[in-house]
């Protein structure tokens, strides 16, 4: 069992949080806190753990007006969708090494952290969700919240 860190209380308390840190949990199956505010232009560090018994992925992205209903399709739609696509200063550091390239999801296994950087360029409310077969309608998904 990990130890909750404060400040996760403290988001999770507010729901609802704007800063350039936040800490973003995936369990089974949810993401804790469930909604994010972040400023376009403002660099934000999202500090990602699993703290789940399975794997589970973080994706970010325009919600389709009709769901794709494969895990495959979904990332194709992910490919043109995702918040990442656009953003500014992307990083992201997993198992203490720097993840190159274009990437439209961050996938965890169980006991796993990560660190995403980025400056949303894009403003609108967007959909966080795992696509873990089972885990979107198992209800793993919240809001991004971009100003
Ligand atoms: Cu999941």
């Amino acid at each position: 069992m990990k130890t909750v860190p404060l400040t996760l209380t403290l988001l999770s308390t507010l729901g609802t949080v704007q800063a350039a840190s936040l800490n973003l949990t995936m369990s089974d199956l949810k993401f804790t806190p469930a909604a994010l505010t972040l400023k376009a232009g403002q660099p934000v560090t999202l500090r990602l753990s699993n703290t789940g018994k399975v794997p589970h992925e973080l994706q970010i992205y325009a919600k389709p007006r009709v769901a794709p209903t494969t895990e495959a399709a979904w990332d194709a739609y992910m490919k043109t969708h995702t918040l990442w696509q656009g953003a500014k200063n992307l990083r992201l550091i997993q198992n203490g090494k720097a993840v190159g390239g274009t990437f439209f999801e961050v996938v965890l296994a169980p006991g796993a952290q990560a660190t995403l950087t980025f400056t949303p360029t894009k403003t609108g409310v967007f959909e966080m969700a795992c696509h873990m077969p089972g885990h979107y309608e198992g209800g793993m998904k919240g809001t991004v919240t971009v100003k």
